[in-house]
């Protein structure tokens, strides 16, 4: 009990990259160990997930360029599943879904991917593990994994719907940084 307090106190909100940062085609490469460093990660990634709040979570987006993702989709938030250098071993089935991303707040379009995938990785104790997925865990753990691939859902909209939202990130990130010099000047 103490110990969990300890490791709570010491979880942080981790900083989560915005589209169109670069940073957020990096391909991300498998976890060699699940050792401590990635145990604390996993926690961080997770307090950063709830707070958001969202349902899914990869690495890539707070910046660290190792192929772990994590998702909640449960309504009491309360059901993390962690998965370390996951693989897609089957896809069935197309569905629509209205994506969303931590990384391109306020922008949710439709996205088409498969209904139900069976996916193979690794569990928060380095364990093997088979789970076959449909509906929104499916899509989410698709939406993931595209992340360690390097690749936002925005990718697969057209140009012209691309851009927009490029432009629309941009001009809200300037605003937050002409907000944070007004803040130091005042
Ligand atoms: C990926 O996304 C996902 O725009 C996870 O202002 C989303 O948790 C997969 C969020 C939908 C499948 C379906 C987005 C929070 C959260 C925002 C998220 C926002 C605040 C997105
Ligand atoms: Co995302």
């Amino acid at each position: 009990m103490i110990f969990k307090e300890i490791t709570d106190f010491f979880m942080a909100i981790l900083d989560i990259l915005n589209y169109p940062d670069p940073r957020l085609h990096t391909v991300a490469k498998p976890v060699k160990e699940v050792d401590a460093s990635i145990r604390r990660l996993i926690a961080d990634m997770a307090e950063t997930m709830y707070d958001a709040p969202g349902i899914g979570l990869a690495a890539t987006q707070v910046n660290q360029h190792i192929q772990l993702i994590i998702i909640d989709t449960s309504e009491t938030k309360d059901q993390l599943q962690v998965f370390i250098n996951p693989k897609i071993i089957s896809k069935n089935g197309e569905q629509d879904y209205e994506e969303g991303c931590l990384s391109v707040p306020g922008i949710y379009e439709n996205v088409t991917r498969a209904e139900s995938i069976k996916v193979e990785a690794l569990d928060k104790d380095g364990k093997k593990f088979t789970l076959n997925a449909s509906g929104l865990l499916s899509v989410c753990i698709q939406h993931e994994i595209d992340h360690l691939l390097g690749k936002v859902f925005v990718e697969y909209l057209s140009p012209l719907k691309r851009n927009r939202i490029k432009n629309k990130m941009l001009k809200y990130s300037r605003e937050i940084d002409q907000n944070r010099s007004r803040h130091v000047n005042i």
